[in-house]
C-alpha cells in the first residue's frame, strides 16, 4: 500500500498521529505556525482524475464502493497536499440507506421519488444503524490506514438541510414547501427533524467510530432562516445530531451558507469549530461567536477564477485575520465550484504551507 504521507500507520506513535495534526489542534484552539487547509468539495468534479474514475458509475453506487470511496477521497490529498481529507460520500447517502427512494441526478443533485410532506410519510424514515452502511465503516478504515498522519473528516447533513431535500423533493432555491410545513405544522416538523437528527448523528458516529479524526455537520441551506426561527425550529435538532458524537472526542465543525446572523446560535448547539462563508470576515465572525470556538473559512470559491495575484492577496488577508481568532482552519466559504482550475487550489495550499516560514504580518500593516 502506498500511503500519502511519509508516516506509516504502523509506526504511528502518538506524537505524530492525526489527533496531533494541525487540523485537530486548530479545532482545539491550539493553533500552530500556520492554519491547516482543506477545501469543501475538494474530492469531486473539479478533478479530471475524479471524472475519469466515475465514468459510467452512478454517484450513489460510487458512494457504496469502499475501493472507489478511498481512491476519490485520496485524490485531492495527493494532488494538492491538503492537510485533511474529507470522506467521499453525500449527505443523502444515509437517507438512501434507511430506504428512502432517491437518486443523485448528474447536474441537478439529490432527487426524492416521493417527498415527505404528511405525518404518514414519517414511517418511511426509520432509524439508521451502522450496520446499514457497512461500506462507510469499511471505507473509513481503509482510508485511515492509507492516510497516516493526515486526518480524515467525516460528515453528515444537518436536519434542516436534509429536511429541505426530503420535503421539496430536490434542490430548492426558496425552500417554500419546507417552510410551509415548518410554520404550518410545528409538531410534524419537530417529529420529522428528530428522526433526521438520529440519522445524521448515527452517520457521524459511524464515521468517527471507524476512525475519522473530525466531523463536519453541513447545514448548507439554513441561512434561509432568521435567527429566532433557527433557535425554535432547528437548533434542538442540530444539537441532537452533534451530541451523537460528543463522547468520541472528535472536533465538530458546523457549517452553513449565508449564516452571518446565525453564527452564535450555530456555535451554541455543540461544535468546536464554526464554518464561515465568504459574506462575513473571519475577524467579524469570530467576534460574533466569541473566544470559545475556532473558525473555518472563508475564501469565496468564485474568487479562485480571478488572477493569481488577486487570490494571493485574499488568502494572505484571511490567514492574517485567522491569526487573531482562537483557532483557524483555512477553507473556502463554500464548496469548490466544478469549473475551478485545480492548479489554483494547489497554489493556495502551497502558499499557506509557505506562510509558516514567513514572519507574521500584523493586520494593522494591511489596513484591516
Ligand atoms: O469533497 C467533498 O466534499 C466530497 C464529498 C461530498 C460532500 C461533503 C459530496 C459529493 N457531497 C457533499 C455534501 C453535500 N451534498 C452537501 C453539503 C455541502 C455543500 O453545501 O456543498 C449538499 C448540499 C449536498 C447535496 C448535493 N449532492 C448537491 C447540491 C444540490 C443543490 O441543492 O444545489 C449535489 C450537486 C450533490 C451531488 C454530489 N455530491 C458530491 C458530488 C461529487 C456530487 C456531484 C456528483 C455528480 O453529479 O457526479
Amino acid at each position: 500500500m502506498s500511503g500519502v504521507t511519509n508516516a506509516s500507520p504502523l509506526d504511528d506513535v502518538s506524537t505524530t498521529g492525526p489527533r496531533e495534526s494541525l487540523l485537530v489542534q486548530a479545532a482545539r484552539r491550539n493553533p500552530g505556525a500556520r492554519p491547516p487547509v482543506w477545501f469543501m468539495r475538494q474530492a469531486g468534479r473539479s478533478l479530471p482524475e475524479y471524472r475519469s474514475l466515475r465514468q459510467g458509475i452512478p454517484m450513489l453506487e460510487s458512494c457504496r464502493r469502499p475501493d472507489l470511496v478511498t481512491e476519490i477521497t485520496l485524490q485531492p490529498v495527493r494532488r494538492h497536499g491538503v492537510d485533511a481529507a474529507i470522506f467521499f460520500s453525500d449527505i443523502v447517502v444515509p437517507l438512501a440507506a434507511v430506504g428512502i427512494d432517491l437518486d443523485i441526478v448528474p447536474g441537478v443533485g439529490p432527487v426524492v421519488a416521493q417527498p415527505i410532506r404528511e405525518r404518514a410519510d414519517l414511517d418511511r424514515l426509520i432509524p439508521l444503524d451502522a450496520d446499514a452502511v457497512p461500506y462507510v465503516t469499511e471505507a473509513v478504515q481503509m482510508l485511515v490506514a492509507e492516510l497516516g498522519e493526515t486526518p480524515l473528516i467525516g460528515f453528515a447533513g444537518a436536519p434542516f438541510t436534509l429536511a429541505s431535500y426530503l420535503v421539496e423533493g430536490g434542490p430548492s432555491k426558496n425552500h417554500e414547501r419546507t417552510k410551509a410545513l415548518m410554520y404550518g405544522d410545528e409538531e410534524l416538523w419537530h417529529d420529522l427533524c428528530r428522526r433526521l437528527a438520529q440519522i445524521s448523528g448515527a452517520f457521524l458516529r459511524t464515521q468517527a467510530a471507524a476512525g475519522a479524526s473530525a466531523v463536519q455537520l453541513f447545514d448548507s441551506w439554513v441561512g434561509a432562516l432568521p435567527r429566532a426561527d433557527y433557535e425554535r425550529y432547528v437548533a434542538p435538532h442540530s444539537r441532537q445530531a452533534l451530541g451523537a458524537v460528543a463522547d468520541l472526542e472528535v472536533p465538530r465543525i458546523h457549517f452553513g451558507v449565508g449564516t452571518g446572523e446565525l453564527l452564535p446560535a450555530m456555535a451554541a448547539v455543540g461544535a468546536e469549530v464554526v464554518g464561515v462563508d465568504f459574506r462575513v470576515s473571519l475577524a467579524e465572525a469570530s467576534r460574533r461567536i466569541g473566544p470559545d470556538h475556532a473558525v473555518q473559512g472563508n475564501l469565496d470559491p468564485a474568487a479562485l477564477f480571478a488572477p493569481w495575484e488577486a487570490i494571493e492577496a485574499r488568502v494572505r488577508t484571511i490567514v492574517a485575520e485567522g491569526r487573531r481568532t482562537p483557532g483557524h482552519v483555512f477553507n473556502l466559504g463554500h464548496g469548490v465550484l466544478p469549473d475551478t482550475d485545480p492548479g489554483m487550489l494547489t497554489r493556495v495550499v502551497d502558499l499557506i504551507h509557505e506562510l509558516s516560514h514567513e514572519p507574521q504580518i500584523e493586520l494593522s500593516d494591511q489596513g484591516i
